[in-house]
């Protein structure tokens, strides 16, 4: 099994590749759930939605989240009765996962088993984990106040100076069964080039999951999102010289710091590699920019193959490769 740790656009795409790479139920992906929140008395999950439809093969290739070919029909239907919540662009179809899931999870069921009846009904074969059945909210502080991370995100475009960042409810998030049992099972475990702030962040932040990774005894492998001290969408770079960090490549490993075996970067930072080096962790200097579906088999094809070139078998990890 190997195990992802996924939110938003860019870790879906690196998922994808795993996707494609492997047996496909030799994947799990965790992923963030603190980009939750609920709208028109709908429970959205974006990061859990958008890996869902990249696995599935129904993404929208533009946005890299919602359903390719979706109509708005009723998002316009809400505006003219007045809604004001429709800055968030749910599609006609998107909705359908929103109402199945909010459905389920009033009939009793966990966030993680009602994930598993939607992906299974797309024919995904890998496991979709969220990151906790417990409700966890990121909330921005800036200027403006404190933000929900979706207001912050979409309604205000990302623009506000971030002071903080706070994941509301963590203290009382734990890690599902289905998590524990995916990381005590994993032969290689990965950080996609997610935020590491907002996406892995959470993640990581979830009661018993900093401690169930670092007990699992195989290679820690994490992709940078920042490439020459710029994300290739979304404000990671900005919140990390927001909160302190050093928005490069070797602010995002130092984050991870022990966490972490192996860091992989971009060719356009391979003069960051002697320091990320100098953090005790080994380097991969590979392109990391995912274009096409190709470039997302070729990263994830390169990623695992640095992952068993740390292991201490690294035929475990060959073994689920299907070419
Ligand atoms: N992102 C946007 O920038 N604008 C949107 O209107 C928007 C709608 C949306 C609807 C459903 C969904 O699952 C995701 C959606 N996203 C939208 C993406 C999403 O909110 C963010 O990319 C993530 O939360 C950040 O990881």
């Amino acid at each position: 099994m190997i195990v992802a740790l996924a939110g938003g656009v860019g870790g879906a795409k690196l998922a994808h590749g795993l996707y494609q790479t492997l047996r496909p139920d030799a994947l799990s992906v965790i992923v963030n759930t603190a980009d939750d929140f609920e709208l028109f008395g709908l429970r959205i999950s974006p990061d859990a939605d958008t890996v869902m439809y990249t696995l599935g093969g129904v993404a929208n290739n533009q946005t890299g989240w919602g359903v390719a070919g979706d109509t708005w029909q009723t998002l316009e239907m809400l505006g003219r009765y007045g809604h004001e919540s429709t800055w968030f662009r749910i599609g006609d179809r998107d909705f359908a996962t929103h109402i199945m899931r909010t459905e389920q999870l009033r009939a009793g069921q966990s966030l993680t088993a009602t994930t598993h009846t939607l992906t299974s009904a797309l024919g995904i074969r890998a496991w979709l984990l969220p990151m906790s059945d417990q409700i966890v909210a990121t909330e921005v502080e800036t200027p403006a106040g404190r933000l929900h991370f979706q207001d912050y995100f979409v309604r205000r475009h990302h623009a506000d100076e971030v002071r903080g960042v706070v994941f509301a409810g963590i203290e009382s998030a734990h890690i599902t069964a289905e998590v524990d049992a995916a990381l005590g099972q994993a032969s290689a475990i990965v950080f996609c080039p997610s935020n590491p702030i907002v996406s892995i962040g959470p993640i990581l932040a979830v009661g018993g999951m900093r401690e169930a990774i670092a007990a699992a005894r195989v290679p820690k492998i994490a992709i940078s999102p920042i490439i020459g001290g710029k994300a290739l969408r979304g404000p990671a770079d900005q919140m990390l010289a927001g909160l302190g960090y050093d928005a490069s490549a070797l602010g995002v490993a130092r984050i991870y710091g022990d966490l972490i075996d192996g860091f992989v970067i971009d060719q356009a930072d391979a003069e960051l590699e002697a320091q990320i080096a100098a953090l005790g962790v080994r380097v991969l200097v590979t392109n990391t920019v995912m274009r096409d579906e190709g470039d997302r088999r070729t990263l994830a094809q390169n990623v695992l193959r640095f992952a068993a070139s740390l292991a201490s078998d690294d035929a475990t990890i060959l073994k689920e490769l299907t070419d």
